[in-house]
């Protein structure tokens, strides 16, 4: 059963470790009362004998429907590939307004040990996921942070996206530096060792994360932002 982090004022939401192919998976969900986020941190570690490889996958649905529409990603264009930290995308206006937020997706930090290793981001499709490929060592522990922010113009989205990809002041906040330093999808956390490890193992994960951010994110309305 998930608790709440009372270390945090119970603004994080603690998922129990479940064990899927010899990786211990947990999740930690953080939602500040000073900012404009959500955030996911996802957590393996290897609790077997041999390195095992896996592929860490999303899953979201962002309410928009039909009407998703990619404002921008972090190189300045439309197109969302593996080479983006962010994206923003919105639900198209029907008439003049759109109650939906502008929404900011987050995978990760400029300069990172491990960047996107597959995305799938497209017009219209509202169940985007993107990909990491993790290498882990016997008993290693790596994290991948995501955010996900709600904002009342797309101009907003993304500049709170792009200030997210630092992991720093409000954006870490609950997090240990021990959790810090197991993060591997932004370069200020650090994150463990390299990963230049011959694979021994390769084995598939799905960290399916419901990202249902119209729950989050209501009230947030303006024309044509
Ligand atoms: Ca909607
Ligand atoms: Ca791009």
């Amino acid at each position: 059963m998930a608790t709440l982090d009372a270390s945090c004022s119970n603004r994080q939401i603690i998922y129990p470790v479940q064990t899927i192919g010899g990786v211990a998976v947990q999740r930690k969900v953080f939602v500040p009362t000073n900012d404009e986020f959500a955030r996911w941190t996802n957590i393996f570690t290897n609790t077997s004998g041999a390195a095992i490889t896996l592929q860490v996958i999303t899953g979201n649905n962002l309410g928009s429907d039909a009407g998703t529409t990619i404002v921008t990603s972090s190189s300045g264009d439309a197109a969302v590939t593996t080479a983006d930290n962010w994206a923003t995308t919105f639900q198209q206006f029907v008439g003049t307004t759109s109650g939906d937020p502008r929404l900011g997706h987050v995978f990760g930090g400029p300069g990172a040990l491990v960047g996107l290793s597959g995305v799938s981001f497209a017009n219209t499709d509202d169940n985007p996921f993107w990909r990491y490929t993790l290498t882990l060592q016997p008993g290693q522990t790596q994290a991948i942070v995501n955010f996900a922010t709600g904002q009342p113009s797309r101009a907003d989205a993304s500049a709170k996206a792009a200030e997210l990809t630092a992991l720093a002041g409000n954006a870490s906040a609950c997090m240990t530096a021990n959790e810090l330093a197991q993060v591997v999808n932004y370069a200020a956390a650090a994150g463990p060792g390299n990963q230049s490890v011959p694979l021994a193992d390769k084995r598939i994960l799905m960290a399916v994360a419901a990202m249902l951010l119209g729950l989050g994110f209501v009230a947030l309305r303006r024309n044509h932002a």
